[in-house]
């Protein structure tokens, strides 16, 4: 597993660019596309999941890339997701920022572990989803910064739940890919064809990247992240 994460995102997306609060689709869509290009960018990878800033990417057990420099993964991905962002971020319009990712690994030794790490992370997307819409429903009625992050510390989860809820915001109607993030994984698609030379027609295979901004929790989430790890194991 690396782990790549965006450098000094609050200052970017706090201070330089003019995004909505607290989710703005247009980051969703960077953060997207960056996972989309890590998925293609030369390694083995097999699942990516992607919350607030940063992307966890499952690489195959076999990943034989730069003859396994941990190194040169790390180096390599943060400088891939660094430089689609930011091309992403000029096609939008963002003018001269940028955004850069640092990454590191996390080894997962066994399948439970790599489970455990993808409901830390969901857990993690979660709450983080819960406290920006709460630390936002304050500021928007007038609270300064400091008062409503004082306000929101000495607040538990299902606290904050009920202070969006009596504000008009239901938790549960929340865009999912808010909550729990997006998966990405590979499908085979069985597409029909033509064959060139006899005219026949034929299907083939390909594989395609699937983007799931509607993740399930609890165990049938597990269950998504288990078959991830069989291919990550697989020939
Ligand atoms: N406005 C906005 N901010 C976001 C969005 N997604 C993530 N962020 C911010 O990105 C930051 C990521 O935090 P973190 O990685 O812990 O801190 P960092 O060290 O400053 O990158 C947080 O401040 C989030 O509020 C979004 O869709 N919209
Ligand atoms: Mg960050």
């Amino acid at each position: 597993m690396v782990r790549i994460d965006g450098r000094g995102f609050t200052r970017l997306t706090k201070e330089a660019l003019p995004l909505e609060r607290p989710f703005d689709p247009r980051f969703r869509a960077l953060m997207e596309a960056t996972a989309r290009h890590l998925m293609r960018c030369g390694f083995r990878a097999v699942f990516a999941y992607a919350q607030s800033d940063e992307i966890s990417l499952l690489l195959h057990r076999g990943e034989s890339a730069y003859g396994r420099s941990l190194r040169k993964w790390v180096s390599v991905l943060a400088g891939e997701a660094s430089a689609c962002f930011s091309a992403g971020l000029r096609e939008l319009g963002f003018g001269e920022a940028l955004g850069a990712f640092d990454a590191r690994v996390c080894p997962l030794p066994a399948e439970e572990t790599v489970v455990d790490y993808f409901r830390w992370r969901a857990r993690d997307a979660f709450r983080n989803a819960v406290g920006a819409h709460a630390y936002w429903a304050l500021r928007g009625e007038g609270m300064d910064a400091r008062e409503a992050t004082r306000r929101l510390e000495a607040m538990g989860n299902a606290e904050r739940q009920e202070l969006l809820f009596r504000r008009g915001t239901n938790v549960d109607a929340l865009p999912g890919w808010q909550k729990r993030g997006l998966g990405l994984w590979w499908v085979e698609e069985a597409r029909q064809a033509t064959n060139p030379k006899t005219g026949e027609a034929v299907t083939a295979t390909r594989r395609r990247l699937r983007v799931e901004e509607a993740l399930p929790r609890g165990e049938p989430f597990a269950k998504l992240v288990r078959a991830r790890v069989a291919e990550a194991r697989s020939m």
